[in-house]
């Protein structure tokens, strides 16, 4: 078959051979997650016509209460995980706690968990800017056919299985990793499916673009301050671009494709920063590194932090290499 015209079904079912062991279970949720992600981009797409179709609160014509969409989001990702019986645990940005998944029949007896930011970039929703949702799978620690503990969602990334997003842009695209490169597929709304448009996706080694709500900038640590005023800087490549859309996903997919860094620092306002480490910052460093780019919490990688609690925030700077090592560099000296 032409690889152009490959679908993503047919490179889930392709490639589901080269896991050792496969026993399919992954294969089969990241259709699930196929799916859940055609439902999501249809009620996105319908998003402008809320004026006429309601807004959240609003009971609508079939008499039904209208959800806000990110709500929406949750439900339809966690019913279809959970209808399809394909996992044992999920875990939710939207969502206080983990939600365990008991499954009776045996033949269910299911080994991963999810961790879910089911509608990221949240500001953006009611104003036609792109969102996305984001995605992050583990294998469980404890014993398969028990219930989960916390200990199974508290896991450091490096142990993800899979990672990916799904951006609901110009067009919608998903993108994902298992550890063995970065691909992604555009959907053709007509026919309702994902095609792979984008194989083996990298970031470059440097870019010019850099990504961060600069509105902050008075409440950063010394470090960042001082690697924003070398972004500016007129020598060699540099000034360089300044683009922040305040959606993660978009922002990260923008620079993967040409380059560049997201930063989402702490500050005197926020200790921790904003972004959550589980469901937004580890998926998010997986892909990074599985497309030759970096993550880092400012000193160190991402995935090698170990999680205290479910929704913990951490410093986020992700993209290309040289660029992450150069903003590592100034936080490193500011604190000298
Ligand atoms: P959310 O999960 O509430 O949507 O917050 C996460 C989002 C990111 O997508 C985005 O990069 C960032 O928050 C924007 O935050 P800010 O408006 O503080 O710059
Ligand atoms: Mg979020």
């Amino acid at each position: 078959m032409d690889k152009k015209h490959k679908t993503l079904g047919e490179f889930i079912i392709e490639n589901q051979s080269s896991f050792q062991y496969s026993s399919g279970e992954l294969s089969k949720l990241i259709n699930a997650i196929r799916l859940a992600a055609k439902v999501v981009n249809h009620e996105v797409n319908k998003a402008g016509l809320i004026d006429i179709l309601g807004a959240a609160g609003d009971t609508n014509i079939q008499g039904e209460d209208q959800q806000k969409l990110d709500v929406l989001a949750n439900e339809k990702f966690i019913q279809t995980l959970k209808n399809r019986e394909i996992v044992c645990g999920i875990a939710s940005e939207e969502e206080d706690d983990f939600i365990s998944i008991n499954s009776q029949d045996e033949q269910h007896q299911n080994k991963y968990i999810v961790l879910i930011d089911p509608l990221d970039g949240s500001s953006n929703i009611d104003v036609n800017v792109s969102v996305g949702t984001i995605f992050s799978i583990y294998r469980r620690v404890t014993p398969v056919g028990t219930p989960v503990t916390i200990e199974d969602f508290l896991q450091p990334g490096d142990n993800q299985v899979a990672a990916g997003y799904i951006v609901y842009g110009t067009s919608t695209m998903l993108v994902y990793t298992t550890g063995d490169g970065v691909n992604g597929f555009t959907l053709n709304p007509a026919i309702g499916t994902f095609y792979l448009s984008h194989p083996n996706m990298q970031f470059p080694e440097t870019g010019k673009i850099y990504s961060v709500n600069e509105g902050n900038y008075i409440h950063f640590p010394q470090g960042v301050k001082d690697y924003i005023k070398y972004c500016q800087q007129e020598e060699g490549d540099r000034p360089y671009t300044s683009r922040y859309i305040g959606s993660l996903v978009s922002d990260f997919h923008r620079n993967m494709i040409k380059g560049g860094i997201y930063m989402y620092p702490k500050s005197s306002k926020a200790s921790e920063g904003k972004l959550r480490l589980l469901y937004e910052c580890n998926p998010m460093a997986f892909l990074a590194e599985q497309a030759n780019g970096k993550a880092s919490d400012g000193k160190g990688r991402i995935m090698e932090l170990k999680p205290t609690e479910l929704h913990q925030r951490v410093p986020f700077f992700c993209g290309s290499t040289k660029m992450v090592e150069k903003a590592e560099e100034f936080i490193a000296n500011a604190l000298k």
